[in-house]
């Protein structure tokens, strides 16, 4: 690795105090930060302290096997309880906790009570096909409430979700499957998606097949499609309806493993990602409550996320839970049946705190701002942002067109590893600038070092690290302790590497800027993708760009940016030129793109993180690596065409 600091870059001037309204009725306090430096164990204690716990722990942290961390050992909870149980004691079950809004417009409202019931009749049914504590189980599921429920069944009998998202392959369905060997597969006919029915069966069946570990599949009616049924294969309806609602809840050790989560590795082989109950719950719990300002009287939550990504199991189901919020889930996309869905479902809900990815932002802005207006958003009061560094014109956009120019907007850094949001603005304490995370929350201590890991100082650009150990964190890759101490603490010993470039501006804010093989080396230049691809969304005429190193003879890599123009601007005999030129002014003449291809449409990953790599193997005229986790693998024929024809000079 290279640590030369990143030059040239942008700078960004603008800053978003919080409004003193927000301000003082804000969860979150200045002197939190405090707390947590004067003693960090002490801090995450009295977040604990949150949850109802069956059994108090008897050591704060144990770090003697790092980097095996053990968080409130001794301590037992029941992590379902904690979601759904203590609410409904606690003299609330009535209050909505899911509004269920289907792609076809079908709805269901489920209260703390009735969430309860279905949670425990679920339990039920997961203990009479013989599920035990520490079995794993695969859930594949649409966007639907059973996929809460099916994951705070496992929770509650001790049994290891797996949750894989319901649009991954039957192979990749299958070799997850066979990392977990998993014993029950949970499953549905299908779901909603683009106002068709997907069958979600037949690649259920197909891995099933193969995976000698599974006995049962249990499989929810959602759709109503044509299925094949063997004989490992139950109706959801047949086995838990009939069920009781007693179930009482078993209390288990803090570091009962909770789920596995399948992220991709650099090998083929994807990581399973391992979370246990105790402190993973209280760290969702405790960023979910003082991140997104939380008033469970009050607020309407919704994150957009899927259950099947990190973001939905810390932020659709505990984080939110825990706390005791109502939500909506909405099972399809933003396009159907029109391009206003979203808006129309704010307004329809009241949805008064919004959690969406970048990728999401952008492409409202290329849909243009006439959509959102059409609808009333006065509802919401804060927004925020995940998955990817947001550009600052993105956060701009979000903030006035979304916001209404008063929300405050929380940028949030953190990983399928970190489990909750590590680096991240509080609302109504932090004053944020438009594409910076800002700092790491109390508790979390993050610094970024060059390649011989020594921390850097403000202006400095280098490697985004984690010092401590914080409650959430992973506590390994499921069946293989030498690849999690390989990949996450060899680097730098001792310190967890989290695989992202990052920079310290001016006043020691963060600045993410993405994975550090998405760094480019421009005549020894070091020059993040991010900040080429900001500079050109700060052009009125550019709605989204993703930028790559292309090989260079001349300069080692060449800047290669792939546009998608705004609804309504037209590309022009100059257009290209024009930008490139604007690219030079926000940065510098030396991060002006070589190459500017006008297009459609980027490939991006299901989650919606842009695939550079497929990028770079059309700027390097290759064949196209493996397209298979594309969402739309046609865009990139598309792409390769363009390329033959795009302009240069
Ligand atoms: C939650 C999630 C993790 C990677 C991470 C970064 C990137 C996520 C931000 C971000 C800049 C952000 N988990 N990332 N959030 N980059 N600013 N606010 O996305 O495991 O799927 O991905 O995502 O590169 O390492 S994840």
């Amino acid at each position: 690795m290279n640590n030369e600091s990143l030059e040239n870059l942008s700078t960004e001037s603008r800053l978003y105090p919080p409004s003193a309204d927000f301000v003082a009725q804000a969860n979150a306090k200045a002197e939190m930060y405090e707390a947590a430096t004067s003693d960090r164990l002490k801090f995450w204690e009295q977040q604990a302290e949150r949850l109802s716990w069956h059994k108090k722990w008897n050591q704060i942290l144990d770090w003697s096997n790092a980097p095996f961390a053990k968080w409130f050992s001794g301590g037992e909870l029941n992590v379902a309880y904690n979601c759904v149980d203590r609410h409904v004691e606690s003299g609330h079950g009535e209050q909505v906790a899911i509004y269920f809004e289907g792609e076809p417009g079908d709805t269901r409202t489920i209260t703390y009570s009735q969430l309860k019931d279905e949670v425990s009749k679920a339990a039920n049914a997961l203990i009479e096909l013989g599920i035990k504590k520490g079995d794993r189980v695969a859930i594949y599921l649409p966007m639907i409430p059973e996929a809460t429920i099916a994951m705070l069944a496992c929770a509650r009998i001790g049994a290891i979700h797996s949750v894989v998202f319901g649009g991954f392959s039957a192979e990749a369905l299958r070799s997850r499957i066979e990392d977990a060997s998993a014993k029950l597969v949970i499953t549905a006919d299908g779901g909603f998606r683009k106002g068709n029915a997907f069958a979600l069966k037949p690649a259920v069946d197909e891995a099933v097949q193969k995976s000698p570990s599974v006995e049962n599949v249990l499989v929810v009616k959602r759709c109503g499609n044509e299925v094949a049924f063997g004989e490992k294969d139950i109706w959801w309806h047949d086995l838990v309806d009939k069920q009781s609602t007693e179930h009482s809840p078993e209390f288990f050790e803090s570091e009962t493993p909770l789920f596995i989560l399948y992220t991709s590795g650099t090998t083929g082989k994807p990581k399973g990602i391992l979370h246990t109950s105790g402190g993973y719950l209280t760290q969702a719990a405790f960023t979910h409550f003082n991140v997104f300002d939380l008033k469970p009287d009050k607020d309407i939550y919704w994150c957009t996320a899927d259950v099947g990504w990190v973001t939905g199991h810390s932020y659709v189901v505990y984080g939110p839970l825990a706390n005791r919020a109502s939500q909506l889930i909405y099972e399809g996309t933003p396009d159907t049946p029109h391009k206003a869905r979203w808006w129309e479902l704010v307004e329809k809900y009241k949805v008064s705190i919004l959690y969406t990815a970048p990728t999401a932002i952008r492409t409202f802005m290329k849909w243009g701002d006439d959509l959102p207006a059409q609808h009333d958003l006065s509802s919401l009061r804060l927004l925020g942002s995940v998955g990817e560094p947001i550009n600052p014109e993105a956060w701009i956009w979000y903030r006035e067109v979304i916001g209404s120019s008063k929300t405050p907007i929380v940028d949030t850094w953190w990983q399928t590893e970190t489990g909750s949001i590590m680096i991240s603005p509080l609302p109504g304490v932090t004053e944020t600038k438009p594409g910076s995370a800002m700092r790491p929350l109390p508790g979390i201590s993050a610094a970024v070092v060059n390649d011989k890991g020594e921390v850097l100082g403000n202006g400095k650009g280098g490697y985004l690290t984690l010092r401590e150990p914080w409650p959430s964190m992973l506590r390994g890759i499921w069946g293989d302790d030498e690849r999690y101490k390989e990949t996450y603490w060899s680097q730098y010993p001792g310190i967890y590497f989290a695989g992202d470039g990052a920079k310290l501006d001016d006043d020691g804010a963060i600045w993410v800027l993405g994975r550090v093989d998405d760094v480019m080396n421009v005549s020894g230049h070091r020059i993040s993708t991010t900040e080429v691809e900001s500079a050109l969304v700060s052009n009125p005429m550019v709605a989204e760009a993703a930028v790559v190193g292309a090989s260079d003879e001349m300069t080692g890599q060449a800047i290669v940016a792939f546009v998608i123009l705004r609804q309504g601007a037209t590309e022009g005999p100059d257009t290209v030129q024009e930008l490139r030129n604007h690219v030079a002014k926000e940065i510098g003449a030396i991060a002006k793109p070589k190459k500017i291809l006008i297009v459609a449409e980027v490939p991006k990953t299901r989650s919606g993180k842009i695939m550079r790599r497929l990028l770079r193997d059309v700027a390097e005229n290759r064949t196209l690596g493996d397209v298979t986790t594309l969402a739309d693998p046609t865009v990139m024929n598309l792409i390769s065409q363009g390329m033959t024809t795009g302009s240069e000079d």
